[in-house]
């Protein structure tokens, strides 16, 4: 007897939120198909979605809370593990004051909504300012300018893809990433429309996947489009290819006489672009109408990460691309962050050591392993990770690898034992993916659609799991109880989004009339229309205009007119269409086929080393070394190396078996804390000085 089923839910691996077609019999997945019936993915998949399987199936996934007795894990119950943490974490607040006790949130928690809704009731009563997460190595700089510009850190524009002609990418590869910032299912169906109407261009110190497709590669010098965006933007004004924008913002002087001192062929030099070329781009990006420039991780994670954020506003403003059809638009999501989520703030406090400053109530991360290891009132004793794996993810990893093991306590909420919970003394696994509901809070926010859905769990929660949210929520009432607090209680995720929804613009104010019921009754999704210009009546500033010209932000100028770009070897990262960050290795049809953690270098770097394709090379920088395989490649520009991030399994206590065999080394171990976008703290992770040489 067969229990077929098919089950619609969307992929939360990454931001792209395309919908699943799930066949299941009984407790087992028969396939995992693209739903044709979502509005907006339209069966589109990648195949990581496929993953999802071997996510559920994996031996190697962690199903019971395990504590660390003399070295050893043992299974324990739930409730002795809460009682645990309490005791632990209370004792050593107590003892050491609240900051001592860290907390670091990894990329998952925006990918599933129980995380976002329930871990504050755990975290308030801790009263720590030592928070942090993956935010510090990614899109920080977004945050900072939306909520110094716009007034509201989740006030991100995002490309209206389907209805752009002339796309101009630095610093994304959405034929890997499948689109960051920029919600989009089948995203490479949507540039090939893209090209096919008018122009892609992408501007990228390597030929990616996205590059090879577009219309037009630019190479740029890593951690320089500042020098590119500037002169883009100075040609835009001094040339007078403005367009009148129906978006409130002030004059433009001030902007307009921080940038008249550069030196146009100075900048182009700086960053390896003829002038030509750029001031081409930005003639062609002004006279087409309906044109976007976007700019992402490659962009945010440099030096100046957060100025050329502003720049690329500033950019789409002036050309009357910001808020316009075919531009670079804002969501009106069912549910709106704007109303249930801060707006940010700057620097209320800074790091103990480094001073590095904080946003939205956390500090950067590249501050962490230093916080750890310096002694002195404020020091971090007590670590708290969920969703992540900052080993292998945040600078000088092999710094915060030692820092770990000097811990009194750490407690990692994760179903892995990877590079870093094995430095824990209590993990406590949630349940799978496929085991508990969904709402995407954060990605309906930055679609290049209006699209709203409910995703149902697929497989009941296994008896004796628990969901994150239940986790945070068994932790709360422990450690209320522990410190004397009255418990907190709550409503489950789905009923918070079900309150949002109906205050939201489609809820019951409007003619739609959405309720998480009714989206439970549409289990493809619901298509709420093309981005439509908003941004008058959505700005979160005081004077409900634009800010074109943050103090911070000119500052920041400024600073880069004073910098001087690094000579020498500069590396850079790499991600492919079959990783997600740290934590997808260990299954085995995701990392089948070539390998892919090599070390990619121009032909015209190696010779003069004395070094050939295939050889083993180490990769050194301020921070560290690694040894791995170098790859002849005309891929990058000469001058620049690339290595992708997420490797480094093979270290003791890991239990991920399959990806345990894979040979390549942690990027972050190159990477170096003190390389920082300094406005924000976010980390450059491109554009790090390394040396190559061949191995002893
Ligand atoms: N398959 C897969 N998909 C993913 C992930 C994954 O690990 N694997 N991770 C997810 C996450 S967490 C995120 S944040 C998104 C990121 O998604 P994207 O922002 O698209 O990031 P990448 O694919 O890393 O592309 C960054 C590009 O920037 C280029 N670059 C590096 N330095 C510079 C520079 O100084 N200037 C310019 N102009 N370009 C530069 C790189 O060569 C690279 O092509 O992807 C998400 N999707
Ligand atoms: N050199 C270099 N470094 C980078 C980057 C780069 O491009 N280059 N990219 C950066 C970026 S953009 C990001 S976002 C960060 C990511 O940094 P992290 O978030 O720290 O790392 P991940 O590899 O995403 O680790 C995710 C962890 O969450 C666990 N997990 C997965 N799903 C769930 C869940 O539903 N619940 C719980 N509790 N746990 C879950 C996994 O087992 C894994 O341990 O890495 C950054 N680091
Ligand atoms: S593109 Fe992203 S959301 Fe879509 S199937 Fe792949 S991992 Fe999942
Ligand atoms: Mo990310």
């Amino acid at each position: 007897m067969t229990q077929r089923q098919t089950h619609f839910r969307a992929c939360n691996l990454c931001e792209a939120i395309c919908g699943l077609a799930i066949e299941t019999d009984g407790e087992q997945i028969v396939s995992i198909r693209g739903d044709k019936q979502d509005p907006f993915s339209r069966g589109h998949i990648c195949p990581k979605a496929v993953a999802l399987q071997d996510l559920q199936e994996d031996p190697d996934r962690l199903r019971q809370p395990l504590r660390k007795v003399d070295g050893q894990w043992q299974s324990i119950s739930w409730d002795e593990a809460f009682a645990y943490a309490a005791e632990r974490l209370h004792s050593i607040a107590s003892v050491h004051g609240g900051n001592s006790v860290a907390v670091y949130a990894g990329n998952p928690s925006v990918h599933n909504y129980g995380l976002m809704t329930h871990a504050s009731y755990f975290y308030k009563q801790l009263q720590t300012r030592s928070r942090y997460s993956a935010t510090s190595v990614d899109q920080l700089p977004h945050h900072l300018v939306s909520h110094l510009m716009y007034g509201h850190q989740m006030l991100i524009p995002v490309p209206d893809i389907d209805r752009c002609d002339f796309m101009l990418v630095l610093g994304g590869n959405p034929l890997a990433s499948n689109g960051s910032i920029m919600t989009v299912p089948d995203v490479e169906k949507r540039l090939k429309a893209v090209k096919s109407r008018g122009r892609l261009v992408v501007v990228d110190p390597r030929r990616s996947e996205t590059a090879e497709l577009a219309d037009q590669h630019v190479f740029i010098r890593p951690g320089e489009d500042a020098a590119f965006l500037l002169v883009f933007l100075r040609t835009l004004l001094d040339e007078s290819l403005t367009t009148p924008s129906a978006v409130p913002f002030a004059e433009l002087s001030a902007v307009k006489a921080a940038l008249a001192p550069f030196d146009l062929a100075a900048q182009a030099q700086r960053c390896g672009v003829a002038l030509d070329t750029i001031q081409t781009l930005a003639r062609e990006f002004a006279a087409t109408p309906r044109a976007a420039c976007y700019g992402r991780m490659g962009v945010s994670t440099q030096v100046f990460g957060s100025l050329s954020q502003w720049l690329i506003q500033l950019i789409n403003l002036v050309a009357g691309k910001l808020d316009a059809e075919g531009g670079m638009m804002f969501s009106e999501p069912a549910m709106d962050l704007l109303h249930s989520m801060s707006p940010g703030n700057f620097a209320r406090w800074h790091s103990r050591v480094s001073q590095l400053p904080e946003f939205a109530g956390e500090l950067p991360v590249a501050a962490l392993a230093e916080e750890m290891l310096t002694p002195g009132e404020g020091q971090i004793r007590a670590l708290i990770t969920q969703a992540g794996n900052p080993v292998l993810s945040t600078p000088n990893g092999r710094q915060l690898d030692r820092a770990l093991e000097g811990l009194e306590f750490m407690l990692s909420i994760d179903f892995y034992l990877n590079e870093t919970t094995r430095h824990a003394d209590l993990i406590l696994p949630p349940t799978s993916a496929l085991e508990h509901d969904h709402y995407d809070m954060s990605f309906n926010m930055l679609a290049v659609r209006n699209v709203t859905r409910y995703n149902a769990p697929v497989f009941a929660k296994p008896a004796g799991s628990l969901h994150d949210w239940e986790i945070f929520m068994g932790l709360a009432k422990a450690y209320a109880e522990r410190a004397g607090h009255k418990a907190p209680t709550a409503i489950e995720p789905a009923q918070m989004v079900d309150m949002a929804i109906r205050m939201g613009a489609y809820g019951d104010k409007s003619s739609h009339k959405l309720t998480l019921k009714a989206l439970q009754e549409q289990p493809h999704g619901i298509d709420l229309g093309p981005l439509k210009p908003c941004l008058a009546a959505r700005l979160q500033t005081s004077n409900k205009q634009v800010e074109t010209a943050p103090a911070l932000l000119l500052q920041e100028l400024q600073r880069f007119a004073h910098s001087k770009a690094p000579e020498g070897l500069l590396l850079i990262g790499r991600r492919h269409v079959r990783s997600n960050n740290s934590w997808m290795h260990n299954y085995h049809r995701l990392i089948k086929g070539k390998p892919r953690h090599q070390l990619l270098m121009h032909p015209d770097d190696l010779a003069p080393r004395g070094l050939v394709d295939g050889q083993r090379v180490r990769v050194s920088t301020r921070v560290g070394a690694v040894d791995v395989v170098v790859q002849a490649s005309d891929e990058v520009m000469p001058g620049v190396v690339s290595l992708p991030h997420g490797f480094g399994h093979q270290r003791e206590g890991v239990r991920m078996s399959k990806a345990s065999e894979l040979v390549g080394v942690s990027a972050n171990d190159l990477t170096d804390e003190q390389l920082i976008d300094r406005l924000s703290g976010n980390t450059a992770l491109n554009g790090v000085p390394v040396e190559v040489q061949a191995c002893a």
